[in-house]
């Protein structure tokens, strides 16, 4: 019994006449469900089918609430909304359809986190993602679980960059460009092989997850930080600031260090230490001259030497912390 309770997720196709044309519409079902505050117009239907076909005529109709028992059984709602986790009320009369035609922009998602949003069941893995006003489709890998550290699922992976490689060097291209780089190692999800998803271009978030991995272990921190892209902030190359603070920059290397002062974090940061997003630090009372960091798209040329890592931790010269580092990572650039 508890089980029929339980919202119950899947697909009809409704077609119907239009005109001279055939309309598609497609309708996502969640039973026991009911969308409160929404109703643009009622009516009564025989069937779950009958009032979907309303809502494809109404202009403005996204989803209905159709009654399946009781009084006013039959009762067919036609809301101007669609329903998300905040706004659902379990209601055992009701099933609610959501509109998934043309005229949705969620069918279209460019975040996993949209499409988290319309399909609870989404497990992790690879799933088609578009930029708004585009018919271009690009795959990504989509983490739809917990990350610890980072919060709830519908997670878009963006990049992962190997620290002892120059790929993902401050200079580098990539930062700069539409192009991807790697997509079947991206593809693979969480894995230690770099790549650069389209998702750097057309995803918009409001929560950056970023994870480094060294001597065996991950770890991971949170930026809440609102973009139309991660290309938006990264390829101009201008500074944007980050209030994640310096304990969480340096909780993603365990025995990380650090110098006391300048103490500057976000994205397009270049002094003598670049770094496309992290925190630079100095032993001297400003950012010139800084000799150590933890970030994505290192480029280091201080305190007489030039490490060939691109993503970690790296501490020279004085006043350093927790003694001098060279750390390179593995590291992960994910949004939600
Ligand atoms: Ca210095």
């Amino acid at each position: 019994m508890k089980k029929m309770l339980l919202v119950l997720l899947h697909f009809f196709f409704v077609l119907l006449k239009s005109g001279l044309s055939m309309e598609q519409a497609l309708f996502h079902r969640q039973v026991a469900k009911y969308l409160p505050n929404s109703v643009i117009a009622t009516t009564f239907a025989e069937s779950e089918l009958e009032c979907s076909v309303s809502c494809t005529r109404r202009k403005g109709c996204l989803s209905v609430n159709y009654k399946v028992k009781g009084l006013d059984q039959g009762l067919c709602e036609l809301n101007n909304q669609k329903i998300s986790k905040e706004v659902a009320v379990s209601n055992a009369d009701f099933v609610y359809l959501g509109a998934r035609g043309l005229k949705d922009e969620i069918s279209k998602p460019n975040s996993c986190r949209e499409l988290l949003d319309d399909h609870r069941h989404l497990h992790n893995g690879i799933y088609d993602i578009q930029p708004k006003n585009s018919s271009q489709k690009y795959p990504v890998y989509c983490h739809m679980t917990e990350i610890p550290g980072c919060g709830a699922g519908g997670w878009t992976l963006v990049m992962k960059t190997n620290g002892n490689l120059m790929t993902f060097t401050y200079d580098s291209v990539y930062w700069k460009n539409k192009e991807s780089y790697a997509v079947e190692d991206g593809l693979a999800g969480l894995t230690e092989k770099e790549s650069k998803l389209a998702s750097y271009w057309i995803t918009p978030f409001k929560k950056i997850c970023l994870g480094m991995t060294a001597n065996g272990e991950t770890k991971w921190m949170t930026l809440d930080y609102e973009a139309s892209s991660l290309y938006n902030l990264i390829a101009d190359e201008s500074h944007r600031r980050t209030t994640a603070g310096r304990t969480a920059w340096k909780s993603l290397i365990a025995g990380s260090s650090l110098q006391p002062y300048c103490n500057k974090e976000g994205f397009g940061i270049s002094y003598g230490v670049k770094l496309r997003l992290g925190y630079l630090a100095n032993n001297q009372n400003s950012c010139s001259q800084s000799d150590s960091c933890i970030g994505f798209g290192i480029s280091y040329d201080a305190c007489y030497i030039k490490p060939n890592i691109t993503c970690g931790n790296i501490a020279q010269c004085s006043h350093t912390d927790n003694g001098k580092k060279l750390t390179a990572a593995f590291g992960y650039i994910l949004v939600h």
